[in-house]
């Protein structure tokens, strides 16, 4: 019997020790220690002895089944180890290895340059409004000195909405009514936004378009305090010793009523194709609020005065940029836009 069990004790630490891994080591403790293991049957075999040899053979077998747990924790805690390192060196991860870059956004042109024209202003206490993009006649025509049946209204070919008479603004002027009729004076206010028009589209108009116009009323503004404003503007936008001038336009809702022009950015006053060779490019309209519109928007004329101006975003960002036809600004083509960085 204690030869036997020798004999397990030698067989089952060498299975042990050959087990290659967690699965085999489980089928070592089975196949020795498990309920129909070797030891197991020696053990039941100990009924059948002496009975004063049975308390001795019992301690052996004993004996036997701690050396091999022994064996086979210590053999189980190499092999975790060891697995462990395996797939830390499998898995293993190379900090040294290049990023994947991350494709960024880029802000659209217009929205930058629509932000561009409020930092200019704002410096100079102008704040920023906005207001529906659905108008109604009284607001978009007729408080701007626009009557009904009014020639000047061919000036806008006009998208009507299907409620009575309500339409999409044809430019941003009647969000400055909505302002005049909701504040009070002294008004310095901003109001970009998206307008519409009835209109094919060819490279320098869209039928939809974003426009900033501006708005000062106080007691005793006047076309001088516009010009200094705008003088600041373009020389903000398109360098310092840009030249600047006036010229007489004409806007229902403005008298006087003016075009402000830089020096061309292109050729510096030079003439060349982009300025039609005069030098001169318009970047917006302006001019001193009419008295009916001043009251339109609730406020006395014989005690306020007020200038207005208005431009097209796409002009002044295709200006900046030197692009050559709206409809880019529109088309939100990648390949396009990844240029304004
Ligand atoms: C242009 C010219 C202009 C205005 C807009 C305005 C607004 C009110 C009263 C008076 Cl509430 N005027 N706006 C004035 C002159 C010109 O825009 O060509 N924009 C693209």
């Amino acid at each position: 019997m204690t030869a036997r069990l020798q004999r397990l004790r030698a067989d089952a630490l060498a299975a042990v020790d050959g087990a290659a891994d967690a699965a085999a080591l489980e089928q070592v403790h089975v196949s020795f220690l498990g309920r129909k293991g070797a030891l197991t049957e020696i053990l039941r075999g100990i009924g059948g002895l002496a009975p004063e040899d049975r308390p001795r053979v019992g301690a052996e077998a004993n004996d036997v089944r701690e050396a091999v747990e022994a064996a086979a924790d210590a053999r189980g805690i190499a092999l975790r180890g060891s697995e462990v390192t395996a797939r830390l060196l499998r898995e293993s991860v190379d900090v040294t290895t290049p990023g994947r870059r991350i494709a960024r956004g880029t802000r659209h042109p217009l929205a930058e340059t629509i932000a561009e024209i409020d930092e200019v202003f704002g410096r100079f206490g102008f704040v920023v409004y906005e207001g529906p993009e659905v108008e109604d006649d009284v607001t978009n025509f007729q408080m701007l000195n626009i009557p009904v049946d009014h020639p000047a209204r061919d000036l806008w070919a006009t998208l009507y909405v299907d409620i009575d008479d309500h339409l999409l603004r044809t430019h941003t002027s009647p969000g400055q009514i909505r302002v005049m009729r909701e504040t009070r004076p002294p008004i310095r206010a901003l109001l970009p936004g998206r307008c519409f028009r009835y209109e094919a589209v060819d490279a320098s108009h869209g039928f939809e378009f974003f426009q900033v116009e501006g708005l000062m009323v106080d007691e005793g503004t006047s076309l001088a305090d516009l010009r200094g404003l705008l003088d600041e503007f373009a020389h903000a936008l398109f360098g310092a010793t840009r030249a600047t001038r006036f010229r007489p336009g004409y806007y229902p809702f403005t008298e006087p009523s003016v075009a402000f022009d830089v020096e061309c950015v292109v050729c510096d006053g030079a003439g060349c194709p982009a300025c039609g060779r005069s030098g001169w490019m318009t970047i917006l309209g302006a001019g001193m609020v009419h008295p009916v519109v001043l009251r339109s928007g609730g406020i006395d004329p014989e005690r306020f005065q007020g200038f207005a101006f208005g431009m097209g975003v796409d002009r002044i960002a295709m200006l900046r940029h030197g692009v050559h036809d709206v409809r880019l600004f529109m088309e939100n083509d990648l390949r396009f836009l990844e240029q304004f960085r």
